[in-house]
């Protein structure tokens, strides 16, 4: 039976007529890796321009999206800041936190697998 253009003959080169040619090489695929997410815990202590000070700088946000990200942790209780792989949510998580650390604020940042 012939083959036409467009078909699977045309696009697969292993498929010739009756023979079977072997692939000598293989494609790589390249999986991207699972994402972590980076969540601000409210509390009732840190200062509100302390929490928008550690945002911009450790996420490097801008003020509107600090403030926006301080906003929402302070009304819902939780927020997350931005997704990473998990190397860099966990350092970033662990600088944010220890930022307020230092100035004795229980300021948290913690990080989730994303789904
Ligand atoms: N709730 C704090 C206050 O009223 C401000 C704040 C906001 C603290 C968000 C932490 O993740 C936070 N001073």
């Amino acid at each position: 039976m012939p083959y036409h253009a467009g078909g699977i003959a045309a696009r697969d080169p292993t498929v010739t007529g009756t023979d079977l040619i072997l692939r000598t090489q293989t494609r790589t695929r390249t999986a991207r890796p699972p994402l972590w997410k980076v969540i601000l815990l409210n509390d009732d202590f840190t200062p509100r321009d302390f929490v928008v000070k550690v945002l911009m700088r450790v996420f490097r946000m801008t003020e509107g999206e600090a403030e926006g990200v301080m906003i929402t942790a302070h009304q819902k209780g939780a927020c997350v800041v931005a997704v990473y792989t998990k190397e860099v949510a966990e350092t970033k998580a662990q600088m944010a936190t220890e930022a307020g650390q230092i100035r004795g604020y229980p300021l948290t940042f913690t990080t989730e697998k994303d789904t």
